[in-house]
C-alpha cells in the first residue's frame, strides 16, 4: 500500500508543481512521529532493539555478497554505492531513504509498531561515552575492547557482519573505539553554522563535513568506516539525527528546500566530505585518521580534476530531481524528488 502510492507521488512530483511545492504535498494527513531514544519509555527502546535483532536473524533475500541477513541487505546497499552516495548531492537524499527503508522493514517483516527514533546528538556532544545510547541493558551496548575493540555487552554483542571493514568480504565483529574529542563535532554550533547557508549547494556540504562526522567519529571503528558503517546498528540513529538537521534545514528554507536539488554526481577526493571538511579539533586531533589538520593528504593544492558522468535519471553531472536512488529490490528504487519532503505520502514523518 505504501509503496504503491509512492509511484503516484513519484508521477505527480516529477511533473505538476505548484507555487513551487510538488503536488501530492498534502495528502499526508497522520504523519508518524519520530522521537529521541533518550526520550522513549524502557518499553519503547526494548521494542526497538528486539526489531533491530529480528532483521539481523531474518534471512538474506536478494543474494548481494556478504549478506546473510535482512540488517546485512541494508548495509549492502550503502556499502555498494558508498562513492555515488557520499561528496554528492545525493548524499543526504540517499541516507533519508535509507532510514524510511530500514523503519519501513522492521514494521512490516518484524511487527514493529514504534517509528524510527533518532539521537539527539548535540545532547552527548563530548560526552558520548557516557550516553544512555549506549546502555547495556535498553541500549546499544558500550565501547570496544582490546584488542579487537569488538563489543563486549549490549543486545548485538556476538552478531557476525559479513560485509566489511569498507569493500572487503569478510567476517567480523561488531566493534568501536568511542571517542568523546571527535564527538564534539556533533554539538549544536556545528548544527548552527550549516543553518545560515540558505542554498542546498553550500548547504549540503556543511551537514555532511559536521555535524555528520561527529556522530561517525564519536563512535569509532565501523562507525567511522565510509563505506560498511551500517554494520554498526547504531548507524541508524545517527543518520535519522542527520536526517532531522536536513529537515531542520530545510523547514527555514520552504519552499525552495523541497522543490530543488544541486550537487555534483561524482565525488571530488579533495572536497572531503562534499568540501564540508570534517572539523579539526584540538592539537589537531581529526575523527578521521590520516586528515590531521583537516587536509586531505596529496590534497594540499586541490587539483584533481573532477570527471563529469551522469547517472540514471539525471542529464549530466549535476544531481536532478529525477536522480535514481537504488535499494537494490529490497523496496523499489526512488528518485530524489520522492525523498525531498517528509511531509508527502510516501514519507509522511515528522520529528518531535
Ligand atoms: C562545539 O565545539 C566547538 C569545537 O570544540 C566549540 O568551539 C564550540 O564552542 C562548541 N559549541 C558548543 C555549543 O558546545
Ligand atoms: C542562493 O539562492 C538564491 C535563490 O535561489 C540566489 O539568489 C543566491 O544567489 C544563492 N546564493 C548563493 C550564495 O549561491
Ligand atoms: C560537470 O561537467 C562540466 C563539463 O565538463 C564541468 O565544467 C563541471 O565542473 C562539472 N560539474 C560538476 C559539479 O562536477
Ligand atoms: C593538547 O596539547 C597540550 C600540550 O601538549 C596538552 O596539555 C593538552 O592536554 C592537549 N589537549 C588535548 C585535548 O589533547
Ligand atoms: C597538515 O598536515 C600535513 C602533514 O601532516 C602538513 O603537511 C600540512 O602542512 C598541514 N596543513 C596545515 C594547513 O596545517
Ligand atoms: C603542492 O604544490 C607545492 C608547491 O608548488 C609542491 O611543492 C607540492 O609538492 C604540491 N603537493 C602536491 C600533493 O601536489
Ligand atoms: C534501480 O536503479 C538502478 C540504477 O541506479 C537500476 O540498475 C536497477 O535496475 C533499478 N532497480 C529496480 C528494481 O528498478
Ligand atoms: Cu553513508
Amino acid at each position: 500500500m505504501k509503496w504503491h502510492s509512492s509511484i503516484v507521488v513519484a508521477l505527480l512530483s516529477a511533473s505538476v508543481v505548484v507555487n513551487g511545492i510538488p503536488l501530492g504535498t498534502t495528502s499526508c494527513t497522520v504523519k508518524s512521529q519520530r522521537k529521541a531514544w533518550h526520550t522513549l519509555t524502557k518499553d519503547e527502546k526494548l521494542e526497538y532493539l528486539d526489531a533491530e535483532k529480528c532483521l539481523m536473524k531474518l534471512p538474506a533475500k536478494l543474494g548481494l555478497p556478504g549478506t546473510r541477513t535482512r540488517f546485512d541487505e541494508l548495509q549492502a546497499s550503502h556499502a555498494m554505492q558508498a562513492e555515488i552516495t557520499h561528496g554528492v548531492g545525493a548524499f543526504l537524499p540517499f541516507h533519508r531513504l535509507l532510514m524510511h527503508t530500514h523503519e519501513y522493514l522492521m514494521q512490516t517483516e518484524c511487527g514493529y509498531e514504534g517509528t524510527q527514533p533518532y539521537w539527539d546528538e548535540p545532547r552527548d556532544a563530548g560526552k558520548f561515552s557516557k550516553s544512555v545510547v549506549l546502555d547495556p541493558d535498553v541500549g546499544f551496548g558500550g565501547d570496544g575492547v582490546a584488542p579487537d575493540n569488538c563489543i563486549a555487552d549490549g543486545p548485538f554483542v556476538g552478531y557476525m557482519n559479513g560485509i566489511g571493514p569498507g569493500h572487503l568480504i569478510s567476517d567480523h565483529c561488531i566493534d568501536r573505539k568511542v571517542n568523546d574529542v571527535a564527538s564534539q563535532a556533533a554539538n549544536q554550533s556545528f548544527v548552527d553554522q550549516c543553518y545560515k547557508l540558505q542554498n542546498y549547494s553550500t548547504a549540503w556540504p556543511c551537514m555532511e563535513g559536521s555535524p555528520h562526522s561527529g556522530g561517525h567519529g564519536g563512535i569509532g571503528a565501523e562507525m567511522l568506516n565510509p563505506i560498511s558503517s551500517p554494520g554498526d546498528p547504531i548507524f541508524y540513529l545517527h543518520h535519522t539525527y542527520l536526517d532531522k538537521v536536513w529537515w531542520g534545514w530545510q523547514a527555514l528554507n520552504l519552499p525552495a528546500s523541497v522543490s530543488e536539488i544541486t550537487g555534483r554526481n561524482v565525488q571530488d577526493p579533495c572536497a572531503g566530505f562534499g568540501g564540508g571538511l570534517p572539523w579539526t579539533g584540538p592539537n589537531g586531533t581529526s575523527p578521521f585518521p590520516g586528515w590531521p589538520n583537516g587536509t586531505i593528504p596529496g590534497c594540499e593544492n586541490d587539483t584533481t580534476p573532477v570527471i563529469p558522468q551522469s547517472l540514471p535519471g539525471d542529464p549530466g553531472n549535476v544531481t536532478t530531481m529525477n536522480h535514481v536512488l537504488n535499494m537494490f529490490g529490497i523496496v523499489p528504487n526512488s528518485t530524489v524528488g520522492d525523498v525531498l519532503d517528509i511531509r508527502n505520502d510516501f514519507l509522511c514523518y515528522e520529528y518531535v
